[in-house]
């Protein structure tokens, strides 16, 4: 069939709408219209950091509606409501214990361009156009393996629900699937974008009686405080780490990094309490860390953690219960724009204007 779907055709090129035909459903495979789909940093780097092969279709968060499954689907059915996550084998060892976010052949499923079977869903002409993330939603159609498309109620705006597939189960999960912070005690989250916004709304589920919310920008922190921080340190005018240190008896209990900043990542760590542990989710680059003195010393630890260490069939339902339940008010980062604003969208999304756009094609 054919679609309109925004291409990449090379390394840092805008996103341009155009005809592309797509391939229908192969085995365990669903076809999706797409009513929505976020727009994520991810998109963006994959536009311009050359991480995946072009042409390309990104995105990676995706919502829409079954229209066709392909041989051998059990689960889905024409006309559910799905959201689309990463890709994952089902097989590893990690995705059979329950950590799709670190099957083995993640990057490969996810960066790599193609689906799980080697093979392009999307051409222009005789030339592949590759995928992101086993769905590049962002285009009028998508197919996604079915392990890879949640069902989802339907009594829910399906336009909102694209970004729970990875920036806010990203920022969620670390906190209620990983830290699991234990009764009582404080966390401070660095960075008040997508990601550590929904941390933060988390961390309230979870009970922090002290969450300290931390960015450069007073309307991140004004808007953090609305969804459940105690603490707003903007990092340029007071010292974070003697602020956190003072407020929470020694430094917080939990962290959770989504800057990729090295000095916030100091920060972070130097901010912990002894036994402390930060989660750090911002890709960062090389830095250098005393081990002796920034962690060891003290029993202090840091943890990687992708995509929330989410299976997302399981957690993206719960996170929508709190979010009917009012108790995880996502929509509060949501802008919408139109499909043909996607260049805009992503510029809102670098210079901050707006925390999380969703481009909605339908
Ligand atoms: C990504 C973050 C960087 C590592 C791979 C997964 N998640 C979504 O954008």
């Amino acid at each position: 069939m054919k679609i309109q779907a925004a291409v990449t055709h090379a390394q840092g090129q805008p996103f341009s709408i155009e005809e592309v035909s797509l391939s229908g459903p192969k085995s365990n495979e669903v076809l999706v219209r797409i009513v929505a789909t976020g727009v994520c940093h991810t998109d963006a780097v994959g536009r311009d950091l050359g991480v995946s092969p072009y042409p390309i279709v990104l995105g990676h968060e995706g919502a829409g509606v079954i229209e066709q499954v392909g041989e051998n689907v059990t689960r889905l059915v024409p006309g559910d409501h799905v959201v689309m996550s990463f890709a994952h084998c089902g097989q590893c060892e990690n995705c059979l214990t329950g950590h799709p976010t670190v099957c083995s052949t993640f990057n490969e499923l996810n960066f790599g361009g193609r689906m799980d079977d080697h093979t392009c869903r999307l051409h222009q002409g005789d030339a592949d156009v590759h995928t992101f993330f086993g769905q590049s939603s962002f285009g009028t159609y998508a197919i996604a393996h079915e392990r890879n498309a949640v069902k989802v109620d339907k009594a829910v705006d399906l336009a909102l629900l694209g970004p729970l597939g990875c920036g806010i189960q990203t920022g969620a999960g670390t906190v209620l699937n990983r830290l699991k912070p234990a009764f009582g005690t404080s966390i401070a989250v660095y960075g008040c974008g997508a990601v550590g916004l929904s941390a933060i709304m988390a961390a309230k589920i979870a009970g922090c009686p002290q969450i300290f919310a931390v960015d450069v920008h007073d309307n991140r922190l004004e808007l953090a405080r609305e969804l459940g921080a105690t603490h707003a340190l903007n990092g340029r005018n007071v010292d974070v780490v003697k602020e956190i240190k003072a407020a929470a008896n020694g430094g917080a209990h939990y962290a959770v990094e989504t800057t990729g900043v090295p000095p916030v990542v100091r920060q972070c760590l130097n901010a912990l309490r002894p036994l402390g542990q930060a989660a750090i989710v911002g890709v960062t680059p090389e830095m250098i860390i005393d081990v002796h003195n920034d962690l060891m010393a003290e029993g202090k630890s840091m943890i990687g953690v992708i995509e929330g260490d989410s299976v997302p069939r399981v957690f993206i339902p719960q996170l929508i219960e709190f979010y009917k339940a009012g108790r995880f008010p996502f929509d509060r980062l949501i802008k919408f724009y139109d499909f043909s604003e996607i260049n805009q969208a992503f510029e809102d999304s670098k210079s901050g204007a707006t925390v999380k756009p969703v481009l909605k094609l339908a």
